[in-house]
């Protein structure tokens, strides 16, 4: 019997109808999430977020080779819960890159195999998108091949309302100069009552979705975030889920989830304190569960830790990120265990080898670049 039917058949009322929704490939319902969160087992959640990860994607998981840069930390808005911007007035003791540093950086990677990169940082009221459309330009010309996945809602909508463009012509400004595809972030919690309490200033929910859809309709895919673990509660997260979900549902635009752990140093929710790691894999089950349509759900391991992370493999994660590099501080800074974000891509490779899964590199849209089958040094090192 299979582990999901040996769950069926000792299940409460309750978990038996989600079980048999999860068999049918049905979307399960906000209740039903609700249930999966307060009334069952870690393990049990383990099963079903696994099964419904295998249906998406056999017993594959992916990781791609990335670097990042950061533009600057100085940032117009204050977020609570950020441990990295410094207000325009201290920016002497924050860092604004040149577009020549920027370059610099790309030029590091010249004879590197990475893929994509990835750009985002504070929103700073003298770059604007001019200044970022000439750093796209400039990155194609250097490396046409590289994918641009930058600027976050938070960013985009800043430089939009700035330059006086709509939503739709910043985007298209910017695909014309190189922009590939959107990141996550700034998704934070959608329900208003939260947000104002933990990000009042930026840009809101309806706006963050907004960039997204849009983004979706000219060809511009991006991922989804949601930063649990702080004063939100399950509902705020799933009603969160639930709005994803159903723009989703509408333009097929996002390739993936990405639950990002709230972090408590050195930011003004230190007393907020972090969940537990059961928590965590708690949110990765039921993401997996719930955002049914979208395809991948990704394990950031800078942010959680890389061992945690590894752990989310058996929660439904199905992606590592990549080998990213030591340029990304919005994390260190935050407090993750991870104070020099780099992994080897041998590292990595075995993270999910030692899940008993298939590592596959992949490009940022998910096209498969190479698949590392598992050796048999990895099947001894696995029984010890
Ligand atoms: O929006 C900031 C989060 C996000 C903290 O799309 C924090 O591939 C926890 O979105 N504790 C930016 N989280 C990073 C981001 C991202 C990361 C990796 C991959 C992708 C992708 C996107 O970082 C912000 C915010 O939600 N964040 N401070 C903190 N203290
Ligand atoms: Fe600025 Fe982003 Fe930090 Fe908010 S999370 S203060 S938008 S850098």
């Amino acid at each position: 019997m299979s582990n999901i039917d040996l769950l069926l058949s000792t299940a409460s009322k309750e978990l038996r109808s989600i079980i048999k929704k999860i068999k049918q490939q049905e979307s399960i319902n906000e209740t039903d999430a609700l249930y999966l969160f307060t009334q069952t087992p870690i393990a049990s959640l383990g099963i079903l977020a696994t099964f419904v990860k295998n249906q998406l994607h056999g017993n594959k998981v992916f990781f791609n080779r990335n670097f990042h840069i950061e533009p600057t930390n100085v940032c117009v808005f204050s977020c609570k819960f950020c441990s990295y911007s410094k207000s325009y007035k201290h920016r002497d003791e924050g860092w604004e890159m040149s577009l020549e540093q920027m370059l610099h950086i790309v030029k590091k990677y010249d004879h590197q195999a990475v893929t994509e990169v990835h750009i985002v940082g504070g929103v700073h009221p003298k770059m604007d998108i001019h200044f970022f459309a000439e750093l796209l330009r400039s990155i194609k010309t250097h490396r046409p091949s590289l994918h641009i996945k930058a600027f976050t809602a938070v960013e985009l909508d800043y430089m939009f309302r700035k330059a006086k463009m709509s939503v739709a012509e910043g985007l298209l400004f910017l695909k014309d100069a190189g922009l590939n595809s959107i990141p996550g972030g700034g998704a934070e919690i959608f329900n208003a009552s939260i947000r104002s309490q933990i990000c009042a200033d930026k840009v809101n929910a309806e706006g963050w979705l907004h960039i997204h859809q849009t983004a979706h309709e000219n060809g511009i895919p991006s991922n989804a975030t949601m930063l649990y673990g702080h004063i939100e509660n399950y509902e705020h997260r799933i009603e969160h889920m639930q709005v994803l979900r159903n723009l989703q549902e509408k333009t097929k635009g996002f390739n993936t989830f990405i639950p990002l752990k709230f972090r408590k140093e050195n930011n003004e929710m230190n007393h907020v304190g972090e969940v537990i790691l059961i928590e965590d894999m708690k949110m990765y089950a039921v993401a997996r569960i719930f955002l049914n349509n979208i395809p991948h759900l990704k394990a950031y391991w800078p942010m959680l830790g890389r061992q945690n992370a590894q752990l989310t493999l058996n929660f439904g994660a199905n992606d590592l990120d990549g080998t990213i590099d030591d340029s990304t501080k919005i994390y260190s800074m935050a407090g993750s265990e991870e104070q020099t974000p780099s992994i080897s891509t041998d590292d990595l490779v075995r993270l999910i080898q030692e899940s008993h899964y298939v590592a596959v590199e992949r490009d940022t849209l998910y096209n498969e670049i190479k698949v590392y089958p598992r050796s048999n040094e990895t099947a001894s090192y696995m029984s010890k």
